[in-house]
């Protein structure tokens, strides 16, 4: 499956033709011109594993309805035209071979230049095709359900579909996953990999180094709601995960020092690991042992590796971590390698019967994990987390990135209703957000991956 090349569907599911024509009549309005084909890319939620792809771990995502689609049409004129279905981001005009992806000030059109220029490379294109593109998004943004990797996925496959080239899914997803880091932020592989690989009806595990998916089945017998706290998080806009990133490699190079390795080597917990051939949990043993809870400061850490701060901002830091003072590398690492075994425990677990107590056991531990160690929650978010394990959720934690945006939480399906009613009345009501209720909180399940469209 992942092998194959994005679907390429003659025909627009009839359940959708009435927002494709919609985004068509905009098109014509914007360019004068009919849209050749439609590129979309689903957002996703991750079940379990958070933060830890980046440390070369396996999680546990599935693709959301949702998804950002793009409406395609060719040029001879070497220009890329972007426009938005929503007016609140502006169009955008450039050169096919002559534009920057700003790190600094992220704007909307820097993740589709993302994509463009990933595919540009990938194919070897010095001069790719020109293209007018309207895109029309329907995932939150800035919330952890992925909106960002959606847009660079969908704009990477509109690019390849426009000069006429195929790859494999795996292929595209390892790309665009190097692509996205075009933005600044340095993630794993986790959304891009679900964008494509994603199946209907299917939760997926994906693993990495090489790029791997499973399929996992979920309990029948629970429901899975997507609860937005509405604080919103541009993860690119501040330093905030980067510096996770950079708190992992730190504590793994500390650690491979101390069993008397290549540090510099070293970039990420699962290496370590496989170096040292232990288990996850004699993992949290050399932690223990060889990291100190609290904080780093950059000195400690420069005289523990025995480097200059300028040759620790080569072998750890990105450019927008230099700044950072303080680093918490114990509680960092016990998060990660006690997430990445609750991941593998989250999948065994469901190929057995009756097991929705314990799944949520573990999505529950997976959110304190969250909170305290990897501190990446924020009040809010925590208040709702809170909330809708009381309202009759088995298991509730934070999914994608966090310091905000969105809740998953699982809930018998017996009491959906209930569970949907309470959180509106004790969340989204006392703060006004009643207006924004359908969009914030509803209910998902697994849906399918990229594609495209052709127009007729
Ligand atoms: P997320 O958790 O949603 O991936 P990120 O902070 O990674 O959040 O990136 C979100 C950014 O992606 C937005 O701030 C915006 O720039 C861009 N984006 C997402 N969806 C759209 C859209 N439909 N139109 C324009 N830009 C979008
Ligand atoms: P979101 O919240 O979608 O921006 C980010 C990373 C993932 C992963 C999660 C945390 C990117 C593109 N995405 O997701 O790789 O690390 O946070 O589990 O960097
Ligand atoms: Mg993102």
């Amino acid at each position: 499956m992942a092998d194959a090349p994005p679907p390429v569907n003659n025909e627009i599911p009839l359940l959708y033709a009435d927002r494709y024509n919609e985004i068509c009549k905009k098109f014509m309005e914007t360019f004068g011109t009919e849209p050749s084909f439609y590129a979309r890319a689903p957002g996703r939620v991750n079940l379990i594993g958070e933060h830890i792809d980046y440390c070369g771990y396996g999680v546990l995502p599935m693709a959301v309805e949702q998804d950002i689609v793009i409406a395609v049409s060719t040029n001879n004129t070497n220009k890329l035209r972007l426009a938005n279905a929503d007016q609140k981001y502006r169009q955008f005009e450039c050169s096919v071979d002559d534009y920057e992806i700003d790190k600094n000030s992220p704007q909307w059109f820097h993740y589709f230049l993302c994509g463009f220029k990933g595919m540009c490379e990938m194919l070897g294109l010095s001069r790719p095709t020109g293209m007018e593109c309207i895109v029309d998004g329907h995932i939150p943004c800035n919330a952890g359900l992925s909106s960002s990797s959606a847009l660079v996925c969908c704009a990477a496959l509109a690019t390849m579909q426009a000069n006429g080239s195929t790859r494999s899914k795996k292929d595209i997803a390892d790309m665009c996953a190097a692509c996205e880091r075009y933005i600044g932020t340095q993630g794993g592989g986790m959304d891009q990999a679900i964008s494509f690989m994603a199946e209907a009806g299917t939760a997926k595990k994906i693993d990495f180094n090489p790029l791997r998916e499973m399929s996992v089945s979920l309990p029948g017998d629970v429901v899975f709601v997507v609860s937005n706290c509405c604080v919103e998080k541009n993860k690119a806009a501040s330093s905030d995960f980067n510096t996770r990133v950079v708190e992992c490699r730190i504590a793994s190079q500390i650690m491979a020092k101390s069993k008397g390795l290549e540090w510099r080597q070293f970039r990420r917990f699962a290496d370590l690991q496989g170096c040292l051939g232990l288990g996850l949990g004699d993992m949290m043993g050399v932690v223990g042992a060889e990291l100190h809870p609290g904080t780093y400061s950059k000195p400690e850490v420069c005289q523990i590796l025995g480097v200059t701060p300028e040759e620790l901002a080569e072998t750890s830091l990105s450019p927008n971590t230099l700044h950072v003072q303080a680093f918490q590398l114990y509680d960092r690492a016990m998060h990660v390698y006690g997430e990445a075994g609750r991941v593998e425990e989250f999948r065994a677990i469901c190929d057995t019967s009756g097991a929705s107590l314990t799944l949520g056991g573990l999505m529950n531990a997976s959110h304190d994990s969250c909170s305290r160690l990897y501190q990446c929650s924020c009040a809010e978010l925590d208040e709702l987390v809170a909330l809708c394990v009381k309202s009759g959720a088995i298991g509730s934690r934070l999914t994608g990135a966090g310091w905000g945006g969105c809740a998953i939480s699982m809930v018998p399906r017996e009491k959906l209703g209930d569970f949907l009613e309470r959180v509106r009345r004790e969340y989204y009501e006392p703060r006004g957000l009643g207006a924004a209720v359908n969009e914030a909180l509803f209910a998902t399940q697994p849906g399918s991956g990229a594609a495209v469209y052709l127009a007729k």
